[in-house]
């Protein structure tokens, strides 16, 4: 039985299989197949495979050279679901993002300088590109470093990620609807996409504190069926149509900062409370906080100035998003995302799929 050249590793606060595109059969049955056979999945436990028994680490990134100008390589994103036949191709991972540059360097695609790489990277997904920095330090990958990112133990080199075209991933604008805030099912939401489609509301409006724990919300079955209601309505009104099967929009909701940040978040991705919050979701809802008259705002603590860092508060501590505002608008208009994640390459060899 032969194997599949396959490298894993953690990207941010999440965990893939990364692979190089000519490795792996075309789009299709038969690559779904293989994906799904390589991570262990349909099921709970994932014991025959690579997966880790939860959406956060039942990921796949597939990576190839770019023939677009100005871009080094093309970044898949797969989300291999752990307790369904299915692989979803219907959003982005900025967490998975995280390890593309890495990889494109240690398989030869990307030449690396010395010492800092920069990688242009576009997201399949979404059609949209993102700026990597990779520390190459005398030419070769390093991921030893200093920073810390909360729900990563230790420190590892930084990886700060930057987009200028983040707006409208997946739903065509920034809010799909037009506004600010609507009713969906009865609460007032944000329908938005910086990156990644959520649905941003108001903790308090849901019946909880919105400091609780992701054992303690993932145990709500009551709280999960009230926002899959939600969320089933604002599919189609994010243009995304009907979101049964889809892995977007996840799902938000905030309240007050308790430790100095802009807002506090507990999110669903979209059945699963998430261990911290996805990368491009935390762009997402800090820009619902800067809009005026939305839920986020009327929680949120947001710094002055046309460069903001906002300190996005989770379950398992905080991630900060970087973003620049045009100077020349009243309502504010964002020119530039940036975010730091940190990414370790875990093992290299060949994997191999159950028949
Ligand atoms: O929002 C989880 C993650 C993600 C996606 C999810 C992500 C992002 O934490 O960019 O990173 O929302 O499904 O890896």
């Amino acid at each position: 039985m032969s194997g599949i050249p396959c490298t894993l590793m953690r990207g941010g606060t999440s965990k893939g299989a990364y692979f190089l595109a000519k490795d792996l059969p075309g789009e299709g049955p038969q690559r779904d197949a293989l994906l799904l056979s390589v991570m262990g999945s349909p099921d709970p436990r994932q014991i025959d495979g690579i997966g880790g028994a939860d959406p956060l680490t039942s990921k796949v990134a597939i990576i190839e050279p770019s023939a677009r100008p100005g871009i080094d390589v093309d970044y898949l994103f797969a989300q291999v679901f752990v307790d369904q036949a299915r692989v979803g191709y219907g959003q982005n991972c900025g967490n998975i993002l995280a390890g593309v540059g890495y990889f494109a360097i240690e398989k030869g695609l990307v030449a690396a300088q010395d010492p800092v790489t920069t990688v242009t990277i576009f997201m399949v997904n979404s059609g949209q590109t993102a700026v990597a920095e990779i520390a190459t330090p005398g030419g070769k990958p390093s991921y030893a470093g200093d920073a810390h990112i909360d729900g990563v133990p230790g420190s590892a080199a930084a990886v700060p990620l930057s987009f200028t075209d983040a707006a409208g991933s997946m739903c065509g604008a920034l809010l799909p609807t037009g506004n600010a805030v609507d009713k969906v099912a009865g609460y007032n939401v944000t329908l938005i996409d910086n990156g990644m489609p959520v649905v941003v509301l108001l903790a308090s409006d849901m019946g909880i504190r919105g400091d609780e724990t992701r054992e303690q919300l993932d145990a709500d079955t009551e709280l999960k069926a009230r926002l899959e209601t939600v969320r089933l309505a604002a599919g189609p009104l994010m243009n995304l149509g009907d979101v049964h099967d889809k892995t977007v929009p996840k799902m938000t909701m905030v309240s007050p900062p308790t430790n100095g940040g802009c807002v506090s978040t507990r999110t669903f991705i979209p059945h699963r409370c998430h261990a911290t919050i996805g990368v491009f979701g935390a762009i997402s809802v800090a820009t619902a906080c800067l809009l005026p008259d939305s839920p986020a705002a009327s929680v949120a603590a947001i710094p002055d100035g046309t460069s903001k860092r906002l300190s996005v508060e989770h379950p398992t501590g905080s991630l900060d998003v970087l973003i620049t505002l045009a100077e020349s608008s009243d309502y504010p208009v964002i020119q530039r995302a940036a975010f730091l994640r940190t990414a370790r390459k875990l093992f290299e060899g060949n994997v191999f799929s159950r028949d």
